[in-house]
């Protein structure tokens, strides 16, 4: 028997009584607590992934994901009551779906182009078991105009079906910041752009009915997909603006860190940090979807470029602050063993894609440094190709530098003086990520050096 279309009216009703059907595509860090909080709202969900034991974790009830405040629980909860489960099969998870979400990585390959296959090959399996009057929503970040001008066409050959007559496409761009994803998905407006009105009517009113959030409505996905590119493109580039103040300050002997703080006392600043880079799956890939359609249309956006360029420079510059430390205590890279303490790309989360850090451990390996990892988030864990030390203490004993590569919560709690007495007798103390004091970290006697501090 034939499912009919939901419309935006019903979709309370129908999660109040268990009735809706949502499939997501891609369990990972977006699509795990999609999923879970979709299956929380009253919705069938039913999760694809390609990834045989995320699959088998998650109908176990477990979580693969271990830095997300309040997501093992949920995603416990919600398997046991039958709400959520996980599969291989893609005609399992989307052939009687209402509603099929996408929420695969959209990473950019090595020569910066942009890569969408893991989202043109979710939306041919999509499109084999699409659903008349189904409507597909992409979560994933992708290029203004990549929803109706690639996905649309590849779901329209793939099922024989028209988009905007048959099925909706909608783009709903995730908005969540890693590390605080549970919390975000509850406060942050969504924004939706549909081809064809109604169907952004009923892709609203699911956001709003599922995750109590008020979403935004534009006229097209395109609209939608710049809106989120220039938030994470407004943010690198103000991240970059401040590591070129830090890089500038640095030469004048001005503390960069006090200059930005003192402009956050204005109504308009919003305070960007310098730093040893830009990481994440996000902000170092998102410019490149837009230079790319840029370039498509002849226009090639330059403070975004430069920006990138600015922002991949700073690992250099950390490895030169190191350099320049051991000097201060008259050793030099080759033969000192230097100490990474923090490699995750930000604070407090388990990940270290594009980690800014990784190009300054390959840099001071290559000069003939002998590297230790030490991170709380992965405590004997070999990452990045070392086996990082169980306890700060073990990896600082006889240190010839500590370096802070991740600004961890944990790192703003340091002993100083009993990390002092453990490194070698004169030591460097590169803090990358400006968490601790330059003064006490003098006063313990090491050889201070900051981005965008003296
Ligand atoms: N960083 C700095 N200085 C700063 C802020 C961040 O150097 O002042 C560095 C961080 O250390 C990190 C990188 O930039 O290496 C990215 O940090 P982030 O806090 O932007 O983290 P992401 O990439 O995990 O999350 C971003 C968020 N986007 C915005 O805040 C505009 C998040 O809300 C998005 O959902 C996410 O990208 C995404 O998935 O697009």
């Amino acid at each position: 028997m034939t499912r009919s279309p939901v419309s935006a009216k019903d979709i309370p009703n129908l999660l109040r009584k268990g009735k809706l059907k949502i499939a997501v595509i891609g369990l990972g860090r977006i699509g795990l607590p999609t999923a879970a909080v979709f299956a929380k709202a009253g919705a069938h969900v039913i999760g694809l992934d390609l990834k045989k034991e995320v699959v088998q974790k998650t109908n176990a009830g477990e979580c693969w994901l271990t830095d997300e405040l309040g997501l093992a629980d949920l995603v416990r909860d919600v398997v046991r009551s039958g709400n959520l489960k996980a599969t291989l099969v893609a005609e399992e998870a989307i052939s009687r779906a209402d509603f099929s979400v996408i929420c695969v990585p959209t990473p950019v390959n090595e020569t910066k182009t942009p890569d969408y296959s893991a989202v043109q090959k979710a939306s041919r399996s999509l499109g084999r078991f699409l659903r008349k009057g189904s409507v597909v929503i992409v979560e994933s970040t992708v290029g203004p105009g990549v929803v109706e001008n690639m996905i649309g066409p590849i779901l329209e050959e793939e099922s024989g079906l028209k988009v905007g007559k048959d099925f909706g496409l909608a783009s709903c761009p995730e908005r969540s910041d890693p590390g605080n994803i549970m919390q975000n998905m509850r406060t942050i407006p969504r924004i939706v752009g549909a081809v064809g009105a109604p169907w952004t009517d009923v892709t609203v009113s699911l956001y709003e009915a599922s995750l109590g959030v008020k979403a935004i409505r534009e006229g097209d996905p395109k609209t939608a997909n710049a809106a989120k590119l220039t938030e994470n493109l407004f943010r690198d580039v103000n991240i970059a603006l401040a590591n070129e103040f830090a890089l500038l300050f640095e030469e004048l002997g001005i503390d960069t860190i006090e200059v930005i703080n003192a402009c956050a006392s204005k109504y308009n600043f919003m305070p960007h940090y310098p730093g040893i880079g830009v990481g994440g799956p996000c902000l170092p890939a998102n410019s490149y979807y837009l230079i790319s359609e840029g370039i498509r249309a002849g226009n090639i956006p330059y403070l975004i470029r430069l920006a990138r360029e600015i922002n991949d420079r700073m690992p250099e510059h950390a490895v030169e602050l190191v350099e320049e430390a051991l000097n201060e205590v008259g050793k030099t890279v080759r033969g000192s063993k230097i100490v990474m303490m923090g490699v995750a790309y930000k604070p407090n989360i388990k990940d270290v894609q594009l980690t800014p850090v990784e190009k300054v451990i390959t840099r001071l390996k290559d000069m003939g440094g002998r590297l230790e990892i030490y991170d709380p988030m992965y405590k004997g864990e070999t990452v990045l190709g070392i086996k990082a030390r169980p306890t700060l203490e073990a990896a600082a004993k006889g240190a010839d530098c500590l370096v802070i590569g991740t600004a961890h919560d944990e790192f703003k709690h340091l002993d100083l003086d009993e990390l002092s007495r453990l490194a070698s007798s004169r030591a460097g103390f590169v803090d990358a990520r400006n968490v601790v004091s330059p003064d006490a970290v003098s006063k313990a006697g090491f050889a201070y050096r900051g981005v965008g501090r003296r």
